[in-house]
């Protein structure tokens, strides 16, 4: 199979500037990131986002309804979802990836591959999301620091274990991938951290982490907290991932609240209010 190649306008119209992200944190208000999956498979919006028409005019609506950042993703990171060939997932970010970038906010590639990120990176991404913390592809954290790009560092693992502290787990987790990026050469400031909502974690173990999200603040790091639809909802108040909403906009106040500086969420519109409004309470106190 022949891989799509990056348009070079396309990449050109996108100021990939590391400062860009960095621009959006010092706004002083939390920032939104919205999701989108061109994947069959992805636990709430799989197959939704496959035509890449149907792609870019979510992408145009996410920002219209107030995105400050889109996170592109071509792999589901379902457990047991199945491994996407790196082609496949270029083949499925190829018409859409550039046009996107061309929407004016930065875009993120949410991929746990080094070819695949500097792919995107060719074609304009601004950001790196692992969802492996730079410790599942030994290349990633280089494609990094030579892109010299932010990167999310979201914790994970193989399997959830309920004996464990989550938090203590996390932060040994960070400081493992903080090593990997310092030994990469990738700029601290372009570090942010995530404590990944829904991975290798009990349902209880997910709620544990956004109430002790705080304790996280001690990297001295942005934080990014995706509650998004995610299962720990259903195990509070049963409901399927498209009418998790009350519980994703719930956890992601909480979230805020406890130092979350990005929210990553399927639901733009209402996140933004539900934040505008959390914030207008608070300084009208
Ligand atoms: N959650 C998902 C995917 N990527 N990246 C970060 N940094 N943090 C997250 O919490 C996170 C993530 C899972 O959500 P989604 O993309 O909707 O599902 P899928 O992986 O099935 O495509």
């Amino acid at each position: 199979m022949t891989l799509v190649r990056p348009v070079a306008g396309s990449a050109r119209s996108e100021k990939k500037s590391p400062d860009r992200l960095a621009r959006l944190l010092a706004l002083g208000r939390p920032i939104v990131m919205g999701v989108l999956n061109v994947t069959p498979d992805s636990f709430s919006d799989g197959g939704r986002f496959l035509d890449p028409v149907d792609a870019i005019d979510q992408a145009r609506r996410m920002i219209a309804e107030g995105a400050d950042l889109l996170d592109i993703g071509a792999e589901s990171t379902r457990p047991y979802g199945g491994a996407v060939p790196i082609a496949e997932e270029m083949r499925r970010l190829g018409p859409v990836l550039p046009a996107i970038v061309g929407l004016g906010v930065p875009v993120s590639i949410d991929t746990m591959k080094a070819e695949v990120a500097a792919w995107a990176l060719a074609a304009g991404a601004a950001i790196v999301n692992d969802v492996w913390g730079l410790q599942r592809d030994g290349e990633l954290a280089r494609v990094v620091a030579q892109h010299a790009v932010p990167v999310i560092i979201m914790h994970n693992r193989e399997a959830a274990d309920p004996a464990i502290d989550i938090v203590a787990d996390i932060c040994a987790f960070f400081s493992r991938s903080l090593d990997i990026a310092a030994r990469a050469g990738i700029a601290r400031q372009n570090i942010v951290l995530d404590p990944g909502i829904g991975f290798g974690k009990t349902p209880e173990q997910s709620l544990t982490a956004i109430a002790r999200l705080p304790e996280l603040k001690s990297f001295g790091l942005p934080l990014l907290v995706g509650a998004s639809r995610k299962r720990f909802i259903d195990t509070v108040s049963p409901a399927p991932p498209d009418q998790r909403l009350g519980g994703s906009i719930a956890a992601h106040l909480l979230a805020v609240a406890g130092g979350a500086a990005i929210i990553r969420t399927h639901d733009v519109a209402e996140t933004v209010q539900a934040l505008r409004v959390t914030a207008a309470i608070g300084s009208a106190r």
